[in-house]
């Protein structure tokens, strides 16, 4: 897929119109108040907060036009600056042990749950998030924050396998992975997510079993194949996979679908599959850490209401290439967006796909498998 026209047009027009709404856009000198009409500079009411002047925003690697930052700078005087994880649990084991700071923060489905348990997520004022309205009903109401309580979706996608094509068969199944053979061409120049709910569910799904299993012996039968696997990877990587494609350096990698989508721009051979197992699919949502300041947490919300504004959700779609949540966003994409399978899986391939659930306590025999592949030789 090449980045299209409407994409770029729209740029300039979010431009344009943050350099209107600057510039009092929208008001002729007609409709102007006359001067001596105009109301003294009002103070705040006792009680009325002000956003913060600088928030950090703690999301995915290479997941935002950075572009972005700068609008929402010119618009809400507000600075944006980004952290980076690469998992759900390192984000978690973060905030978990204390780290502060944060206004806005990027889990998946799964971890909203868990973090909506432990009370570890700010409501949101809705009053506050008016774009909320943008959302298409499907993820205003997403079974883990039904009503966008807490958080409100940010991208969604697919996890699978990106390839080189022309190098090697498509991969149709996960045994490509599972079943390293020595003499295929991908062998050695493949990476697997350094994600355990990922991996496990890879593994799970080859196997047949549910990826959300808490069955001891389903799961040691996928910590088995797992550790097979290694033999025929060059690594564990979630944040430069697709450029170790896009260079020529690796041939395979499991993956996320928009990453693959993105590194296409350098590489026109990448090409991106589901194997006929079934896999994950998944939902990022932008959410507030609770125990924040209220300038904090308005400042928090100013942003989520910000991406949720229809131009900026295309713009964000524009640059990772993730199918966007908004619907108002959606209306501005082009035909050959919406339509790339990749980005908007067919019906019959959503259906073998499932969401990761939260598991309780089985997470921590999860974790303890999955340091087992990691540290096997
Ligand atoms: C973007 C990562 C996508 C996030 N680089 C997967 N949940």
């Amino acid at each position: 897929m090449k980045k299209n026209k409407l994409f770029l047009a729209l740029g300039l027009l979010v431009v344009l119109s943050m350099i209107l709404s600057a510039c009092g856009g929208g008001t002729t000198p007609a409709e102007e108040a006359p001067a001596e009409e105009a109301p003294v500079a009002e103070e705040m009411p006792a009680g009325e907060v002000e956003p913060a002047k600088e928030i950090v925003f703690y999301n995915w690697s290479e997941y935002i036009d950075s572009e972005i930052y700068a609008l929402f700078e010119a618009e809400t005087g507000i600075k944006v600056i980004e952290d980076n994880f690469s998992s759900n649990e390192e984000m978690l084991a973060k905030l978990q042990g204390g780290a502060s700071g944060y206004a806005v923060i990027v889990p998946s489905d799964y971890t909203v749950s868990i973090m909506i348990a432990e009370g570890m997520l700010a409501e949101l004022n809705h009053d506050n998030v008016l774009n909320l309205a943008n959302l298409s009903d499907q993820f205003k109401n997403v079974p883990y924050d039904t009503g966008n309580v807490y958080c409100a979706a940010y991208q969604w996608g697919t996890t699978g396998i990106g390839y080189i094509d022309g190098e090697m068969e498509e991969p149709t199944s996960w045994a490509v992975l599972f079943e390293p053979a020595e003499d295929g061409a991908a062998f050695g120049r493949t990476t697997m997510l350094d994600d355990v709910r990922e991996s496990f569910a890879a593994a799970l799904a080859y196997l047949g079993y549910d990826i959300n299993t808490t069955d001891e012996a389903q799961l040691e039968e996928a910590k088995t194949l797992l550790i097979q696997a290694k033999a025929g990877l060059s690594g564990y990587d979630s944040d430069t996979y697709e450029d170790l494609l896009a260079s020529g350096e690796n041939l395979m990698a499991h993956g996320w679908n928009g990453d693959f989508l993105v590194a296409q721009e350098e590489n026109e051979n990448i090409a991106y599959a589901i194997p006929e197992e079934g896999g994950v699919v998944w939902v990022d949502n932008m959410c507030i850490p609770a125990g924040l300041s209220p300038e904090e947490q308005l400042a928090g919300e100013m942003f989520i209401d910000f991406i949720l504004s229809p131009e900026i959700g295309a713009m964000l779609s524009e640059w990772n290439y993730y199918a966007s949540p908004n619907a108002a966003s959606e209306e501005l994409f082009d035909e050959e967006f919406l339509s790339d399978p990749t980005v908007y899986p067919p019906a019959e391939v959503l259906e073998k796909l499932q969401y990761i659930e939260p598991l309780g306590e089985a997470e921590s025999l999860y974790q303890r498998m999955w340091d087992e592949v990691k540290s096997a030789q």
